[in-house]
């Protein structure tokens, strides 16, 4: 199991630079040493290792992009990328938990935050010291976001927030909460909500067969009072929220290419290795298919994500574009992981192996940042001008 072996069918490290490179071995031998080793432990136990904050932070994984003068690492989108695959290799979860702090906290508050809230936040961020989470998910608002019912009302010297949020990955133990909430014109707007705040608590959600390495909860306020300077002033409207979810679901187009790999490298050395009637399976036709197939499959959403990087360091690339990758990269590598499980017989479904644990994992991630569905219908409505969600 030790012995992973990335596939790069179409000699794609020829595209990545030398700094790209660096920073994705780096992640690659972090996830090896830190989280491999521990991480089914964790997800059959069903917790977060806190343990590796400090090292996700020291990767780089915490504000990839965001600008060094802020803790962030400074990097390029496709490093981002990168660092995504790698730790997604390890766990889907631990991804998630490094997604919602860079894409889904720092972003908002790097690209609609005023100075202060900058230096309040970011390096502490990135440092690990403060874990983010963010809420927009609401128990009658998943896929329609814009029918929030979380709001909140001047007060003259504060705001006082009302309502819930579910679903919201890091919940448990966040110190602060980018949370999406009306004001009395109905506008939304982005709030942070600092723990210990009176009113502000955070319930885990239990009994997960999915994601059970990352701690999900809910987000409940029930009269709190925000200081006036935590609203984040520089964007609202729906598009705020959904300008966060362009980074995040970007990050998770190449996250889904690590879980694939480490499964297709996981079956491909398994079916090398078990004989039966007299052969390694390797050698039957049926098993080829299905690995000829797990190859062609990593090996176009490589190129996908590759590719949609590129338009992303040039600031071109569009939101159906990220759908696009998304929706193809997550089912790809969640059938992948089904095969895989098949290849590997009864030990498929045993924690000796990570097939079945990223297998459950990508049942979120193909529901979260967008369901399969919602994906495809932001392409369709890209394509023919015509929404079908009015
Ligand atoms: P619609 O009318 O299309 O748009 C409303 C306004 O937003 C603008 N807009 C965007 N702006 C920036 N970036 C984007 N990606 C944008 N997409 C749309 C749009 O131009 C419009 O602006 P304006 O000025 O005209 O008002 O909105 P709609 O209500 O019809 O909904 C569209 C839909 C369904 C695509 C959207 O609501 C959607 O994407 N729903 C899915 C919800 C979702 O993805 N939730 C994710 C929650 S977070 C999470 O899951 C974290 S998981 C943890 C982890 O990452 O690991
Ligand atoms: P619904 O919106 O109720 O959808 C149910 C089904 O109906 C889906 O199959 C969907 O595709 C389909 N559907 C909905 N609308 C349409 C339509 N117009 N046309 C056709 N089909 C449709 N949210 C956060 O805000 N922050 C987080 O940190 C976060 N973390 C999460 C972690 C986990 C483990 C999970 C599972 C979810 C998380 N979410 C988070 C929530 C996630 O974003 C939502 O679950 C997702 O957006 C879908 O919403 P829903 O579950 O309410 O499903």
């Amino acid at each position: 199991k030790d012995l992973f072996q990335a596939p790069d069918y179409y000699n794609l490290d020829d595209l990545l630079t030398e700094e790209h490179i660096l920073v994705r071995n780096a992640a690659r031998d972090w996830v090896k040493r830190e989280v491999s080793p521990i991480i089914e432990d964790f997800a059959q136990r069903a917790e977060f290792p806190k343990s590796i904050i400090g090292g996700l932070a020291e990767i780089g994984a915490f504000g990839p992009y965001i600008p060094v003068e802020y803790g962030g690492a400074g990097l390029d989108q496709i490093s981002y990328g990168l660092i995504m695959q790698e730790i997604e290799r390890g766990d889907s979860g631990v991804r998630s938990t490094a997604s919602v702090q860079s894409s889904l906290v720092m972003y908002p508050i790097f690209k609609y935050g005023n100075e202060s809230q900058k230096q309040k936040y970011l390096p502490k961020l990135a440092s690990g010291e403060f874990i983010g989470c963010f809420g927009l998910t609401e128990p009658n608002h998943g896929s329609n976001p814009s029918g929030m019912e979380t709001k909140f009302k001047d007060m003259g010297d504060h705001y006082l927030l009302n309502g819930a949020k579910m679903w919201i990955s890091n919940a448990p133990f966040a110190d602060i909460a980018v949370v999406w909430a009306k004001n009395e014109e109905g506008r939304i707007h982005g709030l942070i909500v600092e723990r210990g705040m009176e009113g502000f608590s955070t319930p885990e959600t239990h009994n997960k067969w999915s994601l059970r390495a990352s701690a999900t909860g809910e987000l409940i306020f029930d009269n709190v009072k925000v200081p006036k300077e935590n609203l984040l002033p520089k964007k609202n409207g729906l598009g705020a929220p959904l300008g966060c979810l362009d980074s995040a679901r970007y990050g998770i187009a190449w996250g889904a290419i690590g879980a694939a790999m480490d499964c297709y490298d996981t079956a491909l050395r398994y079916a090398k290795e078990r004989t039966q009637f007299g052969k390694p399976i390797a050698g039957f036709q049926l098993q080829q298919k299905k690995l000829a197939e797990m190859i062609t499959e990593i090996t176009k959403a490589q190129l996908l994500a590759w590719r949609l990087g590129v338009l992303r360091n040039e600031g071109k690339a569009t939101t159906a574009q990220i759908s696009m990758a998304k929706r193809n990269n997550v089912a790809m590598a969640l059938n992948i992981a089904r095969e895989s499980r098949q290849i590997l017989g009864a030990m498929g479904i045993s924690g000796e192996y990570s097939i079945m644990r990223h297998m459950m994992n990508l049942e979120s991630v193909v529901t979260y940042e967008g369901t399969h569905d919602i994906h495809l219908l932001i392409t369709g409505m890209d394509i023919t001008g015509e929404s079908a969600f009015k």
